[in-house]
């Protein structure tokens, strides 16, 4: 069998929320998708079985992470991330700049790339778009994205500006450097913050590389909502129907679902995974704190509309408990339901948006989460 070229097709749309299908050397992704975070090579406190009976179909690993422990060439030579971490399918790897940016110490950024010391013992690095590049290949990375810069929240137009360029320039050193492969495929990154005529300057830029895919960078920095829906307004009219477009970093459950009403296919978050571990759980109810008492004699499934193991095996009098007693059981139960639930939040979207009734299902999602815990 020869492996399938890297592909997105349509398959329905409603208003502008598209549903889709990626096509990938390894394997389907359904669009919209939720790509659980497996920065270290691991979804925190998951086996990859667990992370596929969330319902997951990619997971996103990390160039920055990786490259520090074990490094890229020693997952090259325990056969790849799908290998070592036991998830044969698609991996999508963010390009290492937004990390450093947020973890790494002496950061230093230049034409050429970036200088850092790592977060973990000082050790310096210098990392480049043609090193990021090769670094997701040895990786074996499914999706490549490309080396960028995120600009802060708040910048001055030339701030975002310049930033922008430079994301450009390094896009066009990156896809140089990004070695074509049936089934594998590239992401440029959107940048230039909240201001209208930068993204469209941006968005036209990468296009023109012909990347395989497009991703939305810059936003989720501390804007709000109800701004970032506004940028998105206009963003994912900048970029090509027949792509898939990825929001970087989003978001709570009611992010996805305006942001799919705005056209975009893909999202990758801690959110639900670092909550997991914080006690915090997603439901068709809304937000639970399971520390909280009032759950210490709730012999009820956390979300009755769920049917992961978290839910179909244990009381929310339970979670209560292991968290009570810092179990490690408690984060790795909330974990899988937390992706659950995003993963069913996708997926009822995406059957939704074929049935051309993805506005009817967002107000009912929507109007359940009002409806609090009891
Ligand atoms: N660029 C990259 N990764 C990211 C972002 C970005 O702008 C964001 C912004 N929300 C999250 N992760 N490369
Ligand atoms: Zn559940």
């Amino acid at each position: 069998m020869t492996t399938p070229d890297f592909s997105f097709t349509l398959a329905g749309q409603d208003g502008q929320a598209r549903a889709g299908l990626i096509a990938t050397a390894h394997g389907k992704v359904p669009t919209p998708t939720f790509m659980a975070v497996g920065t270290a090579g691991t979804v925190k406190a998951m086996t990859a079985d667990a992370v596929r009976a969330t319902g997951a179909k990619i997971v996103l690993g990390n160039t920055y992470h990786l490259m520090l422990r074990p490094t890229a060439e020693r997952v090259a030579r325990l056969g790849g991330l799908h290998k070592m971490m036991d998830w044969p399918g698609p991996i999508l790897t963010d390009s290492g700049g937004f990390q450093i940016m947020s973890l790494a110490k002496l950061r230093k950024l230049e034409e050429k790339g970036v200088t850092f010391r790592s977060h973990i013992d000082g050790t310096p690095y210098e990392l480049t778009p043609e090193r990021s590049t090769e670094i997701q290949h040895l990786l074996d990375s499914t999706i490549t994205m490309q080396l960028d810069e995120c600009t802060k929240f708040p910048a001055t137009h030339k701030e975002a500006m310049d930033s922008m360029e430079l994301s450009i320039r390094w896009a066009k050193r990156s896809r140089d450097a990004f070695v074509k492969r049936p089934g594998y495929g590239q992401f440029g990154i959107m940048q230039g913050n909240v201001y209208e005529d930068l993204r469209r300057h941006s968005a036209a830029a990468l296009v023109d590389l012909d990347f395989e895919g497009y991703a939305i960078g810059g936003l989720a920095v501390g804007e709000g909502q109800a701004v970032m829906f506004e940028v998105l307004d206009y963003c994912t009219d900048f970029l090509p129907a027949q792509k898939p477009r990825y929001l970087m970093g989003v978001g709570t459950p009611d992010d996805l679902l305006g942001a799919v009403a705005r056209g975009v296919d893909m999202f990758d978050c801690v959110m639900p995974t670092r909550a997991g571990r914080t006690a915090r759980a997603f439901t068709s109810n809304g937000i639970f704190n399971m520390r909280n008492a009032r759950f210490q004699d709730d012999s009820r499934p956390l979300d009755e509309n769920c049917t992961c193991l978290c839910c179909t095996r244990h009381t929310r009098a339970y979670l209560h408990h292991l968290f009570r007693c810092e179990e490690m059981l408690g984060p790795m139960l909330l974990t899988i339901h937390n992706l659950t639930y995003y993963q069913n939040v996708m997926q009822g979207a995406r059957a939704a948006i074929l049935n051309k009734e993805y506005d009817a299902y967002c107000a009912d999602v929507r109007g359940n989460w009002q409806r609090g815990p009891d």
